[in-house]
């Protein structure tokens, strides 16, 4: 499938604002691929499908992930975390997307993971960077991402972390995981 042909199927099921997001995500994952030595084609695939099921019925992502993924604990931090795993799955079966890095770099766009692969990493780090994005704390990420993929998701976890406590909203364990998993790393 080329560039063309995934952003059509992608752009039906987006708006107009997260399909601009998307094509940020795309450019800015492409540039951290060339920059860290990652592959800029499947980052680029990845990143045209991480946010696939954004507006997907949440009752029907439910359903989804109590009938056909392996992991149910989504289910009980929050209805955002949804469309990472059920993207993943969507992917596959409606766009036919079959290659397991990719699908793995879209599940895990929006928690991370311990032992997070450079291209879970970089559609990661690109979906929060990218040139549309605009929240408290991004220049920071940005700024770290010239000269470490690791430091700048330490920092955009710090920030999420951060946001989700002063909301009040329960933390996915992974994504603490991911966070203790980075920090302080030595290279
Ligand atoms: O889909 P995007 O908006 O492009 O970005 P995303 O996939 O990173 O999703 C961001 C949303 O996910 C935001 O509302 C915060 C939420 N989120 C991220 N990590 C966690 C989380 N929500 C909970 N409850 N726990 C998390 O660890
Ligand atoms: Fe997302
Ligand atoms: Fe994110
Ligand atoms: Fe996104």
């Amino acid at each position: 499938m080329n560039r063309e042909q995934a952003l059509a199927i992608v752009k039906l099921q987006l708006t107009e604002h997260r399909y601009t997001h998307t094509l940020g995500v795309v450019e800015t994952a492409i540039k951290l691929a060339e920059q860290f030595g990652g592959d800029p084609s499947k980052a680029e695939l990845a990143a045209i499908f991480h946010d696939y099921a954004k507006f997907r019925d949440k009752e029907e992502m439910k359903r989804v992930v109590q009938e056909k993924l392996e992991d149910k604990s989504f289910l009980e931090y929050g209805d955002e975390l949804l469309h990472a795993p059920c993207g993943a799955y969507f992917v596959k079966q409606e766009v036919g997307i079959d290659d397991q890095e990719i699908l793995q770099a879209i599940y895990y766009h929006t928690t991370g993971r311990p032992q997070m692969t450079l291209l879970e990493k970089i559609v990661f780090l690109a979906d929060y960077i990218e040139p549309g994005r605009k929240f408290k704390g991004v220049e920071e990420v940005r700024q770290l991402a010239k000269t470490s993929i690791d430091d700048a998701i330490v920092q955009a976890l710090e920030n999420t972390i951060n946001f989700l406590m002063k909301r009040r909203q329960r933390v996915y364990p992974d994504t603490l995981a991911t966070y203790n998993d980075l920090v302080n790393r030595k290279r």
